[in-house]
């Protein structure tokens, strides 16, 4: 069954992938349409990378989120072929509208203009998208989105086959995929056919090591205070609770981990390994890059500080190959965005989360804080500094309003907890809007109801444990 629906998905691919070889072939200039985040950058790189490597053109811009005045000012654009990567499948309606050939490569849900069955197996008949749209998602062929294919993962299927074969390229949709938290504790699914085709081309390499950062550039201590996945209890945000632990274990902590001896990194792997085991593991690496790109989590959260300080032309750059200055920029992008989160998580430390009976949250307007706030909430719980049997709700302020995000624990999922429902439906009473997953939801809710809302979610999610316990 999981065979036949890769299968599905993988033709309607190379439908698209013939659509873009015609035009590439037409002399046309590509109009490519991406989100600013680490996915969405290496999805509009990789079909770039693959239009440049067949004497192609292309356009890219690069936005937040597609809404519908952008698709209505691209209809007056004279383009013969649009691509949107990571985007799209909840723009159908107005997509539709477009008079040129359009290629959605996306991998979030869609709207209703096309829901298909599952199990039908001709697509078309259900389909009422024109013919001159080509919608390459996994959803419409009952394969998850969220967990087996990223958006830079449908944009790599949609040039796979272009020219000689682009399977090269597989490296980039896994940075994608690890964009979007979905190869951390291993790839299934679609993205494990891409990691056989990055093996195959000789472009992918994976081995166990330690799943520390910047091996090559920060000093030892701040490679364990900058790992926030796998979090490491007491050394993830905590410099000089990175610094402590290394001198304990007799090890300097000045040094990068590069230039250890090998009795060295098997003591710092023995240590770190009581702390969590998933800090050893599988590393997926591109063999030929740059040290600073090799490991593509690294990669991956370089493009991540490009999208967060709106440096999405640099993060396109390097994707396109761009290295030297660019790189250098990038990474002090990184730096800063690190900073951040140490700041961030020395806040956690100091101040916790104020306990309601059944959740907790974290509040902030400081700029830097809000701005890290969603990362820092579940981290802190993960490295036991908030504690893990209540979701936790992250506030910032945001002029009149408050936005909202909530994380929970596969454990909480099980007791009972929707944090998207619970969410959604207690914004709604306030004047706000909110939803998502069970495990991690979001909202927007005008300050002055900031405590009536929290006391809601409050008893939904008690209500929902209760519920789920009888
Ligand atoms: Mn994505």
């Amino acid at each position: 069954m999981t065979h036949k629906k890769q299968h599905s998905l993988l033709n309607k691919a190379s439908e698209a992938c013939d659509m873009l070889s015609r035009h590439i072939k037409e002399e046309h200039v590509i109009r490519i349409v991406s989100h600013n985040d680490a996915d969405g950058l290496s999805a509009a790189g990789l079909i770039a990378k693959a239009i440049t490597e067949e004497g192609g053109q292309f356009h890219t811009t690069i936005v937040p989120r597609l809404k519908a005045e952008i698709v209505k000012e691209l209809a007056h654009e004279r383009y013969e072929l649009f691509i949107f990567s990571d985007m799209g499948s909840a723009c159908l309606d107005y997509i539709n509208r477009l008079k040129a050939d359009v290629i959605i490569a996306d991998h979030h849900q869609p709207n209703e203009t096309e829901k298909n069955d599952e199990n039908s197996d001709n697509e078309n008949t259900k389909s009422n998208i024109n013919a001159n749209v080509v919608h390459v998602n996994p959803h419409i062929f009952g394969i998850n989105g969220t967990t087996e294919i990223s958006g830079a993962g449908t944009s790599y299927l949609t040039v796979r086959d272009l020219g000689e074969g682009k399977k090269h390229l597989a490296p980039l949709a896994l940075v994608g995929a690890f964009g979007d938290m979905q190869g951390q504790d291993g790839f299934i699914g679609v993205n494990k056919v891409i990691v056989e085709d990055g093996k195959e081309a000789g472009s992918l390499e994976i081995h166990e090591d330690l799943k520390i950062v910047s091996k090559t550039q920060e000093p030892l201590y701040k490679s364990l205070a900058y790992t926030f996945s796998p979090s490491l209890p007491g050394l993830t945000g905590d410099l000089e609770g990175s610094i402590g632990f290394l001198e304990k274990a007799g090890l300097s902590y000045g040094i990068k981990f590069s230039d250890l001896e090998d009795e060295e990194k098997d003591v710092l792997k023995d240590e770190l390994l009581k702390l969590n085991p998933k800090i050893f593991g599988d590393v997926y690496s591109i063999p030929k890059e740059n040290p600073i790109l090799r490991n593509l989590e690294e990669y991956s959260s370089i493009l991540d500080s490009c999208g967060k300080n709106k440096k999405t032309g640099l993060g396109l750059s390097i994707v396109l190959g761009e290295r030297g200055e660019a790189l250098d920029v990038a990474i002090k992008f990184q730096t800063t965005y690190r900073e951040q989160l140490i700041k961030g998580m020395e806040w956690i430390k100091r101040e916790g989360s104020t306990q309601l009976e059944s959740i907790q949250y974290i509040y902030s307007d400081d700029k830097v804080l809000k701005s890290v706030m969603g990362t820092i909430s579940s981290v802190g719980i993960s490295v036991g500094l908030l504690v893990e049997d209540k979701p936790i709700l992250s506030m910032a302020r945001m002029h009149n309003d408050v936005k909202v995000s909530g994380r929970t624990t596969k454990n909480m999922v099980k007791k009972g907890v929707d944090l998207g429902k619970a969410l959604h439906d207690s914004s709604l009473s306030f004047g706000g809007q909110g939803g998502g997953h069970d495990i991690a939801a979001g909202a927007m809710i005008p300050y002055k109801e900031m405590d009536n809302f929290l006391n809601l979610v409050n008893d939904m999610v008690e209500y929902q444990i209760n519920a789920k316990a009888q």
